[in-house]
């Protein structure tokens, strides 16, 4: 699998400003936020995308799943809502080929996406 600057985020290789990490989460500030709040929530298993998810141990996806679920209440954004996003592949306009979570919120987001 192709090194990304997620990668080197994660070996703190790179800055980043992370919010949270644990033994299966890392969380750290998007560089060129989107909403007032944007996070990237990546594993520690490394995956390229969503779609690698279905053929992982059901704890790695629990302990993703969650740890994202639990990382938006912490940051106070289930009073008013928020999204989570998973870019996938080149037609979901996925960038950095590193499994990750974009938690969006602090604003009223459009729907449809572009
Ligand atoms: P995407 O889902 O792969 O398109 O999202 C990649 C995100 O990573 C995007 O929102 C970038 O702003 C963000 N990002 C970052 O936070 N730090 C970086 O060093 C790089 C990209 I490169």
């Amino acid at each position: 699998m192709e090194d990304t600057i997620f990668d080197k985020i994660l070996r703190k290789e790179i800055p980043a400003d992370v919010v949270h990490e644990d033994e299966h989460i890392l969380a750290f500030r998007d560089i060129n936020p989107q909403a007032p709040v944007h996070i990237l929530v990546i594993p520690k298993t490394r995956m390229v995308s969503f779609a690698d998810l279905k053929t992982q141990d059901p704890r790695v996806v629990s302990d993703f799943i969650t740890g994202v679920s639990s990382l938006a209440q912490n940051l106070g954004l289930e009073t008013d809502g928020y999204r989570v996003v998973f870019n996938t592949g080149s037609n979901g306009g996925q960038e950095v080929p590193y499994l990750h979570a974009h938690i969006l919120g602090g604003r009223r987001l459009q729907w449809p996406p572009g």
